[in-house]
């Protein structure tokens, strides 16, 4: 196995100890600086609050690494160094030695090689809106990774119909935290309920350990929706991301660069309130992520 283990992650690792993998193509593309700055401080704090470790996950320099330093991050984090990496991107970003940032794909897959089975993230990817859409490669890889991920739904800029029928059709739950309907990134819930809600993270705990005894080999998907206070209002949220799309296709933005693009795109539509929110969905699912695997190691 050629991943390489930062020191406190390895330590941890082989005492047991609670860890949250983290992925890192929120710091190198999904957040501007000096914000995704803020998300490390906040996503690292939130865990160390709950009694976890934070293991962030990216290749440095060619080695992928699960246990990234405060150095390492800041790599990622200054503007246009590292390059997007999901999984099908991992062998030439090691052949090449390259500085990349893991999305969730890419991360869960390195993660569960190593042996972290709880992460966390803000919105995941997933089915594009349009016809003959672009799919995120968060979905399959969902399908065929084990453990437990916690996220605030798909992000505000996906079809949440589509992606919840396409994750039904691979195999993958898609549990409320605490909600009957899907969280939607900025906004608290989409038009979709849920089949499954867990409300503690002993009731997730028990969940995953299920999972792991029935090697069923797909990833929970938790879903915890942002924080009321920080919520952005559906209806506003889907206009800026129409509104994205738009200029997305006219300025033809495709591919992997489309993502970030629309993120971006999200914050200039609505004066900077998407990051926050952003921000804050981001710190609580860590913090809730970390209660779970608090409750898995124990
Ligand atoms: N969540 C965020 N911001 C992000 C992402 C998630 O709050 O930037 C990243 C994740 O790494 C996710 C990726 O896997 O966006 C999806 O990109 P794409 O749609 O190109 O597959
Ligand atoms: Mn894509």
């Amino acid at each position: 196995m050629n991943l390489r283990f930062g020191e406190e992650v390895g330590e941890s690792l082989a005492a047991g100890l609670a860890i949250v993998a983290l992925e890192s193509s929120v710091i190198g593309q999904g957040l501007p600086l000096p914000r995704n700055r803020e998300c490390v401080e906040r996503m690292s704090g939130a865990i160390r609050a709950a009694g976890a470790v934070p293991a962030w996950i990216g290749v440095v320099d060619g080695a992928v690494t699960v246990g990234l330093t405060g150095e390492e991050l800041e790599r990622f984090a200054v503007a246009g160094d590292a390059t997007k990496v999901a999984r099908r991107d991992l062998p030439v970003a090691v052949a090449t030695g390259a500085l990349g940032a893991t999305t969730v794909s890419a991360t869960i897959w390195a993660a569960a090689k190593a042996g972290v089975a709880v992460g966390a993230t803000g919105g995941i990817g997933g089915v594009h809106p349009g016809d003959d859409p672009d799919v995120s490669a968060d979905l399959l890889e969902l399908a065929r990774t084990p453990g437990l991920l916690v996220c605030s739904g798909p992000k505000s800029i996906i079809d949440p119909v589509a992606t919840t029928e396409k994750l039904e059709e691979l195999g993958v739950s898609i549990v409320g935290y605490g909600v009957d309907r899907l969280p939607f990134f900025l906004a608290r819930a989409a038009p979709v309920e849920l089949e499954h809600r867990v409300d503690t993270p002993a009731a997730a705990a028990a969940m995953l350990r299920a999972a792991q005894e029935l090697d069923v080999r797909s990833t929970l998907l938790l879903c915890n929706p942002v924080p009321s206070e920080m919520a952005m209002d559906a209806g506003e949220v889907a206009a800026a991301a129409r509104e994205a799309e738009a200029l997305a296709d006219r300025a033809g933005v495709q591919g992997k660069v489309r993502t970030p693009f629309l993120l971006a795109a999200l914050a200039e539509l609505t004066d900077g309130r998407s990051l926050e929110s952003n921000l804050a969905l981001l710190e609580d699912t860590a913090r809730v992520a970390a209660e779970i695997a608090v409750a898995s190691a124990g």
